[in-house]
């Protein structure tokens, strides 16, 4: 049987994981790719797209809530743990849709990727099935107006690529809404894609009203992701092409894609689409110019 490649699209609330499954399906489909999207966030909201399969077949997040007199986030964790044991009905939807592209829209709890074990382990079990996922993980670009806020999305970045072991690609997601506010960032946008030499950072939090007090802490955690040298990130605009290209072309590389994948590709699109891409990057040939758009 032939490998089934796809992406887990994972993320804080609201920093634009179904937004970003419906909007990159329907690049993938314009470009010749077939996509089935998989909902396992129970409690997933405002869904534009249809899903091929939904968790609440198997779990209704408010039920759990009432059943067991949860909170939201405790329903969540429950509904991971309920998934987990019955991976088999996960697995038995998956297997007809070995011709599609997968991908999985998550929950946005961050504790599931970064201490809990439940989505872990899932992902294991689908990629000993044949399932060859890469990672996405969005990062609402929001967090760079802030140096406390930035490095707590670094440390969360590092956690969760050590804690799930897949193939990995961060996104820094709503790059269109940093115009608003870029004249008030400490740092050109390059430095917060790239993860640059962050003593500079350190030098923010130590000024900073909030961080001020925690220098030791600061250069900790700084230190930590120093050392592990695990995180950038690549700008996304849900609405321009070129950035969408950019992303599809990395999360290929990175789950091998590239290598294995079988689709029937449509040749004017991509060109369409490449073309597009060369004048797009010519006309950006930095981030920075398309902040002057
Ligand atoms: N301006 C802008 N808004 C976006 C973008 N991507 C997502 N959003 C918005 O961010 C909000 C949260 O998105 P959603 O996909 O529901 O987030 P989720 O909770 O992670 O699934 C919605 O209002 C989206 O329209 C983007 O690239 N640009
Ligand atoms: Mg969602």
């Amino acid at each position: 049987m032939s490998l089934i490649f796809g992406q887990l699209v994972i993320g804080p609330p609201g920093s634009g994981k179904t937004t970003y499954c419906n909007g990159m399906s329907k690049f993938l489909d314009k470009l010749g790719r077939k996509v089935a999207i998989i909902n396992i966030d129970p409690a997933n909201e405002n869904m534009e797209y249809k899903a091929s399969v939904d968790i609440s077949e198997l779990i209704k997040h408010n039920e759990v809530m009432e059943k067991y007199k949860l909170g939201p986030n405790g329903a969540l964790v429950y509904c991971m743990e309920f998934l987990e044991a019955n991976i088999s009905w996960l697995i038995k939807k998956i297997l007809p849709l070995k011709d599609y592209y997968l991908m999985f829209d998550c929950p946005g709890q961050i504790e599931l990727y970064t201490h809990h074990k439940s989505i872990a382990n899932i992902t294991q079990k689908l990629e000993q099935n044949l399932l060859r996922l890469c990672c996405v993980n969005l990062v609402d670009s929001h967090q760079c107006s802030d140096p406390g806020k930035y490095l707590s999305s670094l440390v969360l970045c590092t956690t969760t690529m050590l804690q799930l072991g897949l193939p990995h690609i961060n996104i820094m997601t709503k790059i269109d809404q940093m115009k608003k506010y870029s004249h008030k960032l400490d740092f050109n946008i390059d430095f917060y894609t790239e993860v640059l030499d962050l003593n500079y950072l350190l030098d923010k939090l130590d000024e900073h009203p909030h961080t001020a007090k925690y220098k030791k802490l600061n250069a900790a955690l700084i230190s930590l992701v120093e050392d592990n040298n695990l995180v950038s990130f690549l700008p996304l605009d849900i609405n321009n092409d070129t950035l969408l290209m950019q992303v599809k072309n990395s999360i290929d590389k990175a789950n091998g894609y590239i290598f294995g994948g079988n689709e029937p590709c449509n040749i004017q699109a991509l060109l369409a689409c490449a073309v597009g891409a060369v004048h797009e990057t010519k006309k950006m040939s930095t981030l920075d110019s398309y902040f002057n758009q």
